[in-house]
């Protein structure tokens, strides 16, 4: 395998950064996942885009353009011969001392891009459905460290993954601080009701998922009226239907939150269309490559 390391591809054995590198050190630096379907790098430009407001908002220089990324990332998975896949970007904030301070890494930024096979859940929950629960730990308040912001620090959704995993769910519902829906450890939620498509609004506490801004664009394609509000659990308990969007899990039906079936318990008729929907978006859009 072959890693895309500051401006090489190098062995993944030779895909070292050092142990002073605030990264490692302090979570200090953005990331993105991104999938590839048949040749096709979907929404590539959407998530490039993102990585660069994230490392704009915790002021990290990018030490490549846009163009340049773009190619880096069609570049690894050339050198990798992968078709379908899914891609790391990192930018971390790359070598200091000990210290926090991001002054003493200057010019030290570090680039890596890793492709390579991603399969987040078995094939059968996406026809079954998941269970998920509401965890204790609550989702980072924004206005401390903005969920907007793709950072290497994951712990706050770790440990609610941590807790999901502890009670026996594969996925953790977290709440914002003000006791509303926020959104998944690693996906959007949305739930269906009436023939109505409701998701919780980006500023409370959620990441502006990319895959989610596909789903609402499918939705109004299809017809499908979308709402960005605020949702409780108990709006969430008497949907009609609830999934999980997100680029590596993809579009997750939910039967069951906090014990409460949801609907029918199954994967309903809108979820189905929407992931039908997607998949054939992921087919038809992206920057394409040859191997
Ligand atoms: N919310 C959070 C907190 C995320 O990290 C999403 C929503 C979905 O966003 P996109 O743009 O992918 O539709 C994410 C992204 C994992 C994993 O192992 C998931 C993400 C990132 C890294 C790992 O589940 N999700």
């Amino acid at each position: 395998m072959k890693i895309y390391l500051n401006g090489e591809l190098v062995d993944k054995s030779q895909a070292k950064v050092s142990v002073f590198d605030h990264g490692f050190l302090y979570g200090d630096g953005v990331f993105e996942g991104i999938r590839v379907y048949n040749c096709l790098v979907f929404k590539l430009k959407e998530h490039i885009e993102r990585l660069f407001e994230s490392a704009h908002s915790i002021m990290l220089r990018v030490p490549l353009s846009k163009k340049q990324m773009t190619e880096a990332v069609v570049d690894t998975l050339k050198a990798n011969k992968l078709k379908d896949g899914y891609v790391r970007l990192i930018v971390s904030r790359g070598e200091g001392d000990l210290g926090l301070d991001p002054r003493k890494c200057k010019g030290n930024e570090t680039v890596v891009v890793i492709a390579d096979k991603i399969k987040l859940y078995p094939s059968q929950l996406y026809q079954k459905g998941m269970e998920i629960i509401t965890v204790p730990t609550v989702r980072n308040i924004p206005e401390a460290l903005n969920p907007q912001i793709k950072s290497l620090n994951y712990l706050n959704n770790i440990l609610a993954k941590i807790e999901a995993i502890n009670s026996g769910y594969e996925e953790a519902l977290m709440l914002d601080h003000l006791g509303y829906i926020a959104e998944c450890t690693g996906d959007n939620i949305f739930g269906v009701k009436q023939g109505h498509l409701y998701t919780p609004p980006q500023c409370m506490g959620t990441l502006r998922g990319i895959t989610r801004d596909a789903v609402l664009e499918i939705a109004r394609k299809l017809k499908i009226p979308t709402h960005e509000h605020v949702l409780t659990r108990h709006e969430l308990y008497i949907s009609d239907e609830c999934f999980l969007t997100g680029t590596a899990a993809e579009i997750v039906p939910v039967v069951k939150v906090d014990g409460r079936s949801i609907g029918q318990a199954k994967p309903g008729d809108v979820t189905k269309k929407i992931m039908n929907a997607f998949h054939k978006a992921t087919k038809a859009e992206g920057v394409k490559y040859k191997l």
